[in-house]
């Protein structure tokens, strides 16, 4: 009976997942799909905690998993509330680091005890999970360290080969676990468990500030996966539903990072791409170029008698948490019947969907929110683009210069429309690092502050005229 209901419990835990993820990807209903996801977890550790039934044993270390929930669940809701939106990806790294570490200790605990009935699938996941649970730990705890400027960009020549070469033991130490004859089975364990920490480092290390964000979201898919192996060992419906949901969404996450970035899967496996070589693009633009300032009364003035206004958001919107103002110049523009759009681009900001959390926030219309391609084809009938604190997402080397780190990476052409106001607060580059030629085009203007106020004086101006 007690069973049964533990296999509801899991069933709910599971269909919880499955919806929630499924609201996740409407900003409308995220925060509840987020909610009935961490419901149907709630309903499936309480069922365990009091309904399931060891085979030859009784419960035990009650103590320890109740005090270890509670000291999990104070750190992690107190610093999730405490972290600041720009900080996210960070937080995310940890977090996923964290899974990865489980993953791996249920794998290390388990090791012993059924690796002794030598069913070689059962020994593959342990290992699986061992292998693919520590790469995500230490390679998210360098992610972290790189996001938050502790660790820099580090490779040697031929770094490449040498991770490809430690994988390849790694695999082969594994093989022979599961089909040789080892004796000392439990060191070459060891071994494999310290390769596979450091290979997680190794492949993190080289890899440029830029192009974190798809590694996390890689690290994040192995979790999942390794998440999955423990959830296969243990016949555990519910781990292994969100093991492979996890591990799903961050590998189709990978790949759609990679396609708005125009970097290749493989070249990420082996962390080979991206890397400090980021920062020393071309400095196109120079001393000697020229740019056009505007005033915030004439930015004022071309907004509120343009027919189509579209406004794009970037890193620097985020960091002066200026949507909520933002949304506030939209709505005064429509009022005086301009046409106001927001095109978002895929890796805007830090982290993905980064923007659209944003506007979601200061409840900016969905139906408002333009992706790239679309926007692509509304700037050229667009009269004024207004640039908040974004640079590499509208930067035209990423079409024009092959020299350029970011060539190939989809842009949001904005130079089509008939007028671009830049507002930064100076003309440093944005997170590639690089110069960036839109800011010396003719259509051109650079409209200098801090992004919060620049939106509250031209709101004030617009209400003037
Ligand atoms: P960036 O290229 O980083 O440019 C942001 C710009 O905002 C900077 O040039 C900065 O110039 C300006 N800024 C900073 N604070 C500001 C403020 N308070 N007010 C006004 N402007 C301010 O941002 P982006 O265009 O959004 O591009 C994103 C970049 O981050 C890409 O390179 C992308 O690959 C990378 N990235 C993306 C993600 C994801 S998944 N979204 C994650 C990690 C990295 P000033 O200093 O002159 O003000």
């Amino acid at each position: 009976m007690q069973t049964n209901i533990l296999s509801i419990c899991y069933l709910i835990g599971s269909v919880s997942f499955i919806v929630g993820l499924k609201m996740l990807s409407n900003p409308a209903t995220a925060r509840k799909g987020n909610l009935v996801s961490a419901a149907g977890m709630a309903i499936a550790i309480f069922g365990t905690l009091f309904l399931y039934q060891p085979a030859n044993s009784s419960f035990h270390n009650f103590g320890w998993i109740v005090g270890a929930m509670i000291i999990g669940t104070v750190i992690g809701s107190v610093s999730a509330r405490k972290v600041k939106m720009t900080a996210m990806p960070e937080m995310v790294s940890i977090f996923n680091g964290m899974g990865g570490l489980c993953a791996a200790l249920i794998s290390i605990v388990e090791f012993g005890r059924i690796a002794q009935d030598n069913a070689p699938m059962h020994v593959l996941s342990i290992l699986a999970g061992m292998i693919i649970g520590s790469v995500s730990f230490s390679g998210s705890m360098i992610a972290y360290g790189k996001l938050s400027g502790k660790i820099k960009d580090h490779s040697f020549s031929g770094q490449h080969i040498f991770n490809l070469v430690v994988l390849f033991v790694i695999l082969v130490l594994g093989a022979y676990i599961i089909f040789g004859d080892s004796t000392f089975p439990l060191t070459i364990f060891g071994c494999i468990l310290g390769l596979s920490l450091a290979y997680g480092i190794l492949f993190v290390l080289p890899i440029g500030g830029a192009d974190m964000p798809v590694v996390i979201s890689l690290l994040n898919s192995f979790t999942g996966i390794a998440t999955a192996c423990a959830g296969f060992l243990y016949n555990n419906q519910v781990m292994l539903t969100g093991g492979i949901l996890v591990g799903s969404a961050g590998a189709i996450l990978t790949i759609l990072m990679c396609k708005a970035m125009n970097r290749s899967l493989k070249n990420v496996l082996i962390g080979s791409f991206g890397g400090s070589t980021a920062a020393a693009g071309s400095a196109t633009g120079g001393q000697d170029q020229t740019f056009k300032e505007i005033s915030l009364s004439d930015a004022a003035m071309v907004m509120k008698y343009a027919h189509k206004v579209i406004i794009v958001p970037g890193y620097g919107l985020a960091v002066a948490q200026a949507q909520h103002v933002c949304h506030e110049l939209e709505k005064s523009l429509t009022k005086d019947g301009v046409v106001v759009k927001y095109a978002i681009h895929p890796v805007a900001g830090r982290m993905p969907g980064h923007m659209n959390v944003l506007l979601a926030e200061a409840d900016v219309s969905y139906d408002d929110l333009l992706e790239l391609e679309p926007a692509n084809e509304e700037f050229a009938s667009t009269d004024v683009v207004l640039i908040l604190g974004a640079n590499d997402v509208v930067n035209p080397a990423a079409e024009n210069d092959p020299s350029s780190p970011i060539y190939g990476m989809p842009i949001l052409e904005v130079g089509k429309a008939k007028m671009v106001i830049i507002n930064k607060r100076s003309m440093r580059p944005g997170y590639a690092g690089i110069e960036n030629q839109l800011f010396f085009q003719s259509n051109s203007s650079m409209l200098f502050g801090d992004a919060k106020d620049v939106l509250q004086q031209l709101i004030a101006q617009i209400k003037e005229l």
